[in-house]
């Protein structure tokens, strides 16, 4: 398995995962449909599947008119209002890519229909393409869901991935992320080793992602709502809490 990691827009990332073994790929979020195809061709690889976090235009936008170039592709996602929408899945739900695993986490809050795309293969760390739900140091903003939704899709669901899973997730935030998280957490060494490391892969134009599971827990602020620091920062002691105050102060925080 290989992941491409495909910059978009300001800040966005398309990834396209290749099956080496069969050649086969799929896109995530294809946004800007040209820089896919040309990286299809590059690769000489056969798309065969196009998976949607959510229905946001900066992530479904470009759905349509990758259709023109790949007539027929199958376009997966959760919500029926993802641009060219075909395949309607759930949670647990199971397809492959070649011969890659693939599993659905739904993961509602930034919006109703979200979904995570969870990848395995033999010999190689799992990956999981998180959209807007996960970011690298942060989560997506709760346009349409509630801080308790959150927490069963960060702490319970992606959580609950082996460590070494590789995040790759639909914006380049690390650095805000990580400044809004050495706010709550001052003293977290590995937050700003993590902070001046992004600055540096930035500087060379080099994206910060992927990051793992293992990292989100020791960085990512909204995956440490349990921790002591953290809860006595929102001076909070529910974790559903916590969570709720800390998006709240993430809202208005000026990075
Ligand atoms: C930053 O952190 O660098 N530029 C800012 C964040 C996702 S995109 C801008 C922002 O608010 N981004 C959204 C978010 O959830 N951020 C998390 C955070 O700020 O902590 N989007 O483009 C956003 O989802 C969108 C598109 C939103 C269509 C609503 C609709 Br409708
Ligand atoms: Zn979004």
């Amino acid at each position: 398995m290989k992941v491409q990691i495909l910059p978009a827009l300001q800040d966005n990332y398309m990834y396209l995962i290749i099956d080496e073994a069969t050649q086969e790929a799929a896109i995530v979020d294809p946004v800007d449909p040209e820089a896919v195809t040309t990286a299809v061709q590059k690769n000489n690889i056969k798309l065969t599947k196009v998976l949607t976090t959510h229905h946001h235009w900066d992530h479904a936008g470009g759905n349509a008119k990758l259709l023109k170039n790949f007539p027929n592709l199958p376009v997966y996602g959760g919500d029926d209002r993802i641009e060219a929408i075909n395949h309607k899945i759930t949670h647990n739900d199971t397809f492959n890519i070649g011969n890659l695993s693939v599993k659905c986490l739904a993961t509602p809050c930034h919006t109703r229909g979200h979904i995570c795309y969870y990848v395995t293969a033999e010999k190689h760390p799992p990956s999981v393409f998180t959209g807007d739900t996960l970011f690298a140091g942060g989560c997506g903003r709760f346009f349409e869901g509630t801080a308790d939704q959150m927490y069963k899709a960060l702490v319970e669901i992606l959580g609950s991935l082996p460590e070494e899973t590789q995040v790759f997730c639909g914006h380049e935030y690390t650095a805000n992320n990580l400044k809004f998280g050495l706010h709550v957490e001052p003293d977290n060494t590995t937050m700003q080793e993590k902070l001046d490391w992004s600055h540096a892969q930035r500087a060379n134009n080099l994206p910060t992602v992927p990051s793992t599971i293992k990292d989100e827990k020791l960085t990512n602020p909204f995956m440490r709502v349990h921790e002591p620091s953290v809860m006595k920062h929102t001076k909070q002691n529910d974790p559903i809490q916590v969570m709720s105050y800390l998006r709240r102060e993430k809202d208005n925080f000026k990075a």
